[in-house]
């Protein structure tokens, strides 16, 4: 099967079309405008790129977390900026979607008027992948990072118990031609979407991912889900976890991965806690220096691609040409389900 001819179970679907089912089944679950559509907007982006961990299957835990009362489904973000290099997004409750759509343009501005901003979203829940953040800041020339802790899902190396989250981290970096150049990953061997995706197929996990709740390896993905997911790359995912907690949680004043656990009381809710993402203008720190940052960055790219290897984000890129060509391929079980929440 080739990304362009879906299998006998698919159907295709534009991405015009997904982005309306989304919002109007967010809309009838008593969502406003501005969380709906930023929602929306993100989760048809985890389709359209083939990023299925962060895709629609996220709308009913969105909903569940509404109907929980834990996430302000009428929230409307409010942005402070004081002219400085920190500019700031009270959520007040909502998601983290619409917060960063308010704050990226300002964050955009202090970072081409001082080469370096932050912008720190606060008391948010989220549940979405971070590239669509990068992204967009790269679209703007930024480079940029994005990071925000979870709850605590994934035991630190050496350990037995959950206490760090499952941590993402994003970089974008911007090119003058094509797509930007851009990573985005959990700090855990995999998203733990990616165990309950498995959980659900009925998948066994691969060797190195979860330990049981007794701290013995285990390939179970009920048994992962019920004790820890384990860091990348040992203590060294387990150190930037554990960085992630520090900027994005105890820096910003807001809640460590531990302590959005100990809040929800569960993992089967979207978890709340802040978001920081920086934006850096290769300009201005490259400036007086020689050669064009960009420039140099597309001999480095050349030079991986060069080797065989591949560029992040390719996959993505090339899913989301067939799906801006030919429409989002998604299976029977994924309209039957959109089907029922725009009944329910
Ligand atoms: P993956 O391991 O699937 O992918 C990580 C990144 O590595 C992607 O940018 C991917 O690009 C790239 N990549 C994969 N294989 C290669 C390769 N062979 N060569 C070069 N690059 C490669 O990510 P995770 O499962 O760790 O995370 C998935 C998503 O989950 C992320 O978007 C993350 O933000 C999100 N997440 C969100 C959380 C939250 O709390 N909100 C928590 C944890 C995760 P490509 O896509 O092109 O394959
Ligand atoms: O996939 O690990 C994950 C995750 C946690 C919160 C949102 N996504």
């Amino acid at each position: 099967m080739t990304e362009a001819e879906p299998a006998a179970t698919e159907r295709r679907i534009s991405i015009g079309d997904l982005a309306e089912r989304v919002e109007t089944i967010l809309r009838r679950h008593g969502l406003n405008a501005v969380q709906a559509g930023a929602l929306a907007r993100t989760m048809v982006a985890g389709e359209r790129d083939h990023c299925k961990s962060h895709g629609i299957y996220r709308i009913e835990g969105a909903l569940r977390t509404v109907a929980a009362g834990k996430v302000r489904p009428d929230a409307v973000p409010d942005l402070a900026e004081d002219g400085g290099a920190i500019v700031r997004v009270d959520a007040r409750g909502g998601f983290a979607n619409p917060a960063f759509e308010l704050g990226a343009p300002a964050l955009a501005r202090a970072a081409r008027r001082y080469g370096l901003a932050a912008l720190v979203i606060n008391d948010c829940t989220h549940f979405a992948a971070l590239w669509p953040e990068v992204e967009v800041l790269a679209g703007e020339g930024l480079a940029a990072l994005a990071l925000c802790p979870s709850y605590a899902t994934v035991a630190p190396a050496g350990g037995t118990r959950p206490l760090l989250g499952t941590n993402p981290l994003a970089f974008g970096w911007p090119r003058r031609e094509g797509h930007p150049y851009v990573f985005d990953f959990a700090t855990s061997v995999a998203a733990r979407g990616e165990v309950e995706l498995r959980r659900r197929a009925g998948k066994d996990l691969p060797d190195g991912w979860a330990i049981d709740r007794n701290g013995e390896p285990t390939r179970d993905p009920e048994a992962a889900l019920a004790g820890a997911m384990l860091p990348f790359g040992g203590h060294k995912g387990s150190a930037i976890a554990t960085m992630i907690e520090l900027l994005a949680g105890v820096m910003i004043g807001d809640l460590t991965s531990p302590e959005v656990l100990d809040k929800l009381g569960t993992t089967t809710l979207a978890p709340m806690h802040g978001e920081l993402i920086l934006a850096f203008s290769p300009e201005h720190f490259a400036k007086g220096r020689p050669g064009d940052p960009l420039a140099r960055a597309e001999m480095l790219f050349e030079a991986i691609v060069g080797q065989g290897a591949r560029l992040p984000s390719q996959r993505r890129f090339a899913a989301r040409a067939v799906s801006e060509r030919d429409g989002i391929a998604l299976s029977e079980a994924e309209f039957t389900l959109l089907d029922r929440l725009a009944s329910q």
